[in-house]
């Protein structure tokens, strides 16, 4: 059935039968040496004295140690926060396996010095500006019917309104998109179940292009949110912005979002905060944003048919604006794109059931979990049935003719999971613990503290239709005393949860030093399958071979009415040419390949002064274009211990005084 299961069972015997007989010897092992916790002969029950551990603390030790060599069952994506990053984490083992650069430059991978990836980057340009970070929140893998197929994975900037496409097959970025018709977005990156769209809504409403107008006076009139609909060219593996559309909002702030799948497919379902209205001036007469934004019992969940909306941009309904079409407010209205259910108090996560016919919405400033009723929803869409209209004409259902039930959950309720038994996983941010309750019953079933404030949880596949249940990560903000003293900055605590059983059980703490990540996805580590090694000449963005590629014995140096151009290639352990020869002023054009096919077998190419630095992985075609504007001698190396002779792979590039 589940292999590793039986596995840890067959362990846990041992242990557990080994935690019976502490202060004896352990049956089966020598106890030769003294309790030091060192020495590798020590027996299991002096190791647990010597490291004063419980025989649960061996129990969580064995569910999540993983020997050298043996590989993780699943893979999770965690957005790297304002590192602008994704970190990939092996799970159960909770080792970092990769730091995958996004929206900022990443000198490892040579994120942002090469021609390419330069290019990536100035696809993010907004209003003609360079960005160097970004605010990540929501890593969203690419699903074939509501399931992850490890193809593809998204992510959003928050602060600049921008997402990136990475693919798996290499984990890196191939593009990165922004409208200028928004500022800022939080409700991203969330794809629909065959990955059709990635959706990206506002939080914070602008004046559409972020135009200039006085809030105190234009804001109900001019700013607006929109969800912006992504059009995603799977068999290219890029957004074709052409093909994408956006949908206009009341300026409610938009919070999450989630698409509903299965019996809910064509819809999405979007929360928002603020139908009070409220835009600060806290020194211009008006009470503090906080408090603005709390002061209505009722928010307004955003129902979203998406296909519809599709079909109406696809008939000549949009509206130009900035760059991309806008189905506008009137229209959305009279043809039923926009529904609003009221819901409570300051929602936060919205997050679709398994089987798409509930929707689970946690309000910060209620204690309870409430569960939509999809069914319920559409029922009265349908039948045209609505209690109300708010003040831009959007028609509000009734709130007791759309919930299933609402459950008392805890303080500060924020975002769900499900598992494969029919349970949500809660996050109590206030409460700081995660709660299990049964969807059917609407009953608490168990809590489990957290260290501490947690903010998102992640369960394994927990956001498909078809959800592993076994591992969940509390994804908490504070660590205070949980690891060794670094100084007033901490890092984030990603608390590894066991939920194969009926309680949940703490398996490690794994301290998360970089942005502040909020959301990740788990993936099944046999769905992803990256190649070893780029076909030779392969240009990674692209992704196929470099009209410029250089090969074997085929280097040179051309001067050509553009530049320079130096045709190199990269070997173990010398690059040709190593010496690089041109005159004060000139335009440099390097064309360097690694022309490497063996696995791991990278090189660095870095030159002194010049800021430049490439990462060239076996196979791979880089382009690095520069003006030697200072006459002298700068010596260039390879920067990746690749051999013996790493130190000695080296050169010289010398430029002529004019
Ligand atoms: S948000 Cu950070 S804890 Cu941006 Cu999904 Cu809720
Ligand atoms: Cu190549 Cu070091």
């Amino acid at each position: 059935m589940h292999p590793p299961v039986v596995l840890l069972r067959s362990f846990l015997g041992l242990g557990l039968a080994c935690g019976v007989l502490v202060g004896a010897a352990c049956s089966g092992s020598k106890s030769s040496s003294g309790p030091t916790g060192g020495a590798a002969s020590s027996s299991l029950t002096d190791l647990m004295k010597a490291r004063n551990l419980s025989e649960a603390d061996v129990n969580a030790a064995l569910k999540t140690y993983t020997p050298s060599g043996r590989m993780d069952e699943y893979l999770t994506f965690a957005s790297g926060g304002h590192g602008g990053q994704v970190i990939v984490i092996g799970v159960p083992s909770m080792r970092i396996l990769k730091y995958i650069a996004v929206f900022t430059p990443e000198p490892w991978q040579g994120y942002g010095f090469d021609d390419q990836t330069k290019s990536v980057l100035a696809g993010g340009k907004r209003f003609a500006k360079d960005l160097t970070w970004a605010d990540t929140h929501h890593p969203a893998l690419s699903e074939t019917g509501g399931d992850y197929d490890g193809q593809f994975l998204f992510i959003n900037d928050k602060a600049n309104a921008r997402i990136a496409v990475i693919d798996l097959k290499d984990f890196t970025t191939k593009q990165i998109v922004t409208s200028e018709l928004i500022g800022g977005d939080h409700g991203a990156a969330f794809v629909t179940p065959n990955t059709d769209y990635v959706i990206e809504t506002t939080q914070y409403p602008v004046p559409f292009g972020s135009t200039y107008a006085d809030p105190a006076k234009e804001f109900k009139e001019k700013f607006r949110g929109a969800a912006i609909f992504w059009k995603f060219d799977r068999t290219k593996g890029r957004i074709d912005k052409e093909a994408s559309f956006a949908i206009e909002f009341p300026p409610y702030t938009q919070d999450l979002a989630d698409a509903g799948k299965l019996v809910s497919d064509g819809y999405v379902f979007f929360n928002s905060i603020n139908t009070e209205l409220t835009w600060g001036g806290n020194q211009e007469g008006n009470p503090p944003m906080e408090s603005g934004y709390s002061k209505n019992d009722m928010d307004y969940l955003h129902v979203v048919n998406w296909k519809k909306a599709a079909e109406l941009i696809n008939a000549g309904k949009g509206e130009m604006i900035n760059g991309i079409r806008v189905l506008r407010l009137p229209t959305s209205i009279a043809e039923h794109v926009l529904t609003f259910v009221p819901e409570s108090k300051s929602p936060h996560g919205v997050d679709v059931s398994p089987d798409g016919q509930d929707i689970v919405i946690s309000g910060k400033l209620d204690t309870h979990g409430t569960v939509f009723s999809f069914a319920k929803i559409k029922a009265q869409i349908d039948a045209g049935k609505f209690e109300t209209k708010d003040s831009y004409g959007v028609p509000v259902l009734s709130f007791k003719d759309s919930i299933r039930g609402q459950v008392e959950l805890g303080l500060g309720p924020l975002h769900s999971q499900f598992d494969d038994k029919g349970n949500v996983y809660t996050s109590l941010f206030l409460e700081t613990v995660v709660v299990k309750w049964s969807l059917k019953d609407l009953k608490v079933i168990d809590k489990l503290p957290t260290h501490y404030n947690i903010g998102h949880l992640v369960a394994a596949e927990g956001d498909t239709i078809h959800p592993d249940g076994k591992y969940l990560i509390a994804m908490n903000k504070w660590a205070l005393d949980r690891f060794n003293k670094v100084g007033p900055l901490l890092p984030q605590n990603f608390q590894l949860v066991d939920i194969g059983g009926e309680k949940m059980q703490l398996l490690y703490d794994m301290p998360l030093p970089l942005g502040e990540p909020h959301y990740a996805q788990m993936i099944k580590a046999d769905k992803l399958k990256p190649v070893d090694v780029y076909t030779p000449g392969e240009d990674p963005i692209t992704g196929v071979v470099s009209p410029n590629v250089v090969e074997a014995n085929k280097e040179r140096v051309e001067r050509k009415a553009d530049g320079v151009h130096v045709y190199m290639t990269a070997i173990r352990s010398h690059f040709t040419p190593d010496i690089i020869r041109v005159k004060e002023g000139d335009t440099v054009k390097l064309h360097v390949d690694n022309i490497e096919q063996a696995y791991d077998a990278t090189h660095g190419f870095a030159i002194d002064s010049y800021n430049i630095n490439l990462s060239l992985e076996p196979g791979e075609h880089s382009d690095v274009t520069f003006v030697a504007d200072r006459a002298g001698v700068f010596p260039m190396y390879c920067t990746e211990f690749c051999s013996a002779l790493h130190l000695e792979m080296a050169g010289y590039l010398l430029v002529e005084p004019k």
